[in-house]
């Protein structure tokens, strides 16, 4: 009620501006996709001549939380190619290896010297426990691969989310940082920020029994969520992770005296907010345009969704992390044994290309819109700044897509047929729809 109470009003706000620039896209269709759960499009790296659509790839998860058998995971090469007939795409199967696969994401070409993806997987539902960390080839058609760099997991069934490249160890090559989490029977949940350290080998020659050797670097902190950013403080700067602490429930910055995360006796801790209840996904970008990067999440307080900003302080250390309530009244659907939440992951994007090069009268730039995906609550978002006044946190909550089902995955978004026109798809998971959408003018 109280959320569409306030759409009406943003919608009437809406009006009175003059603005050329349409706040949602349009609707080019649907496609069915059972279970389409998290959605990411790349561009395949090393090949600079194609056609941009041709060289986009759309890699979609899905999941059975109740099927014991792996689940099947996705893809839709050259997806800019006839990105408005949405409704003949034909998505093939890459393989069904992994228990509940999460978010696929690229891998730096440095890593590798190759497009590579790393998949991550495994959840708190039995039996899709068991996540693993699958690395792929994906020049190759199918994609070369799975190669399980977290193949030493065999008593304990860690939960994967996110991977970031960082030479840990100093020797040259950039070794996989990832946080997880793991819930045993009896006793608390298991979190750890982790790192594994890369053998410096091409990517089809991974161990395949034993995958990566890995280094816990701290225990009860980071697990699901966290990006790692340089902050400065008296002129000094600093390697900093901000984790979005699902199980601890808060909003954490860990920064290091000397660089070293595997010196964690060299490791601060800033509790950024201890309020937020269940963080769910952070964004690091200036989302207000005024030259600083701030830092964007997703809560869940057990009744209502969040989502919130936090500008950095010029000085990380002794200054003040100012906090924005960019959207709220959230509410997540009831599901039968098992925990709800909402809203999902938030991604910062232009509508179109001329509107983010644009310069301002007063010199400053466009604030991005923010696509959100609502998660447990049936539909996804797209936020729009109400102005492009950096001291103004105000945005407009506009529904995307309501699929009128319980659940929706994630987005992707990008201008996947290089025509100065963002695009974007969006999975809802319990209405088994992939869903298309173009700012470009019919
Ligand atoms: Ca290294
Ligand atoms: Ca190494
Ligand atoms: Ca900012
Ligand atoms: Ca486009």
């Amino acid at each position: 009620m109280g959320a569409f109470f306030q759409l009406c009003i943003f919608s009437a706000g809406l009006l009175a501006l003059t603005s050329a620039q349409s706040a949602l896209p349009r609707a080019l269709g649907s496609v069915p996709l059972p279970a389409a759960a998290f959605v990411e499009a790349y561009v395949d790296q090393g090949d600079e001549t194609s056609f941009i659509g041709e060289r986009y790839t759309l890699y979609v998860s899905t999941f059975n939380p109740i099927n014991p058998t792996p689940d099947a995971k996705y893809m839709l090469r050259g997806l800019g190619t006839n990105f408005t007939g949405v409704a003949n795409w034909e998505l093939q199967v890459i393989d069904r290896t992994a228990q509940w696969p999460n978010n696929p994401d690229q891998i730096p070409f440095e890593v590798f010297n190759t497009s590579a993806i790393i998949w991550t997987s495994g959840f708190l539902v039995p039996p899709k426990t068991h996540g693993r960390l699958e690395i792929y080839d994906a020049r190759t058609n199918p994609p070369t691969g799975p190669f399980n760099i977290a193949a030493l997991d065999r008593n304990n069934d860690w939960s994967y989310h996110r991977v970031l490249w960082k030479d840990i160890d100093g020797d040259g090559d950039l070794d996989a940082l990832t946080a997880r989490f793991y819930k045993p029977i009896l006793g608390a949940t298991k979190k750890q920020l982790v790192w594994l350290e890369n053998p410096g080998l091409p990517i089809d020659i991974t161990p395949i029994l034993t995958g990566w050797v890995q280094h816990i670097i701290h225990e009860d902190g980071p697990d699901v969520h966290f990006r790692n950013i340089k902050l400065t403080s008296g002129g000094q700067e600093y390697d900093c992770i901000v984790a979005a602490e699902f199980f601890n429930e808060r909003l954490m910055l860990y920064y290091s005296l000397n660089g070293k995360w595997t010196d964690w006796d060299q490791v601060r801790t800033i509790p950024l907010d201890t309020t937020v209840g269940q963080t769910f996904d952070l964004y690091v970008y200036d989302f207000n345009k005024d030259g600083k990067d701030d830092i964007l999440i997703s809560a869940y307080n057990h009744t209502r969704g969040h989502v919130f900003a936090y500008e950095i302080p010029e000085n990380f250390i002794s200054g003040q992390f100012v906090k924005h309530t960019l959207a709220d009244e959230f509410i997540a659907n009831t599901i039968i044994g098992g925990q709800a939440m909402t809203p999902g992951s938030p991604k910062p994007f232009y509508p179109t290309k001329a509107y983010e090069e644009e310069t301002l009268p007063g010199g400053g730039k466009r604030k991005p819109y923010i696509l959100l995906s609502g998660d447990d609550d049936g539909r996804h978002y797209i936020l729009e700044p109400v102005s492009d006044d950096p001291t103004d946190w105000t945005y407009n909550k506009h529904i995307l897509v309501d699929t009128e089902r319980t659940t929706v995955g994630k987005f992707a978004v990008g201008d996947f047929d290089g025509d100065g026109y963002t695009d974007i798809v969006c999975a809802g998971y319990t209405s088994g729809t992939l869903y298309a959408f173009t700012y470009a003018p019919e």
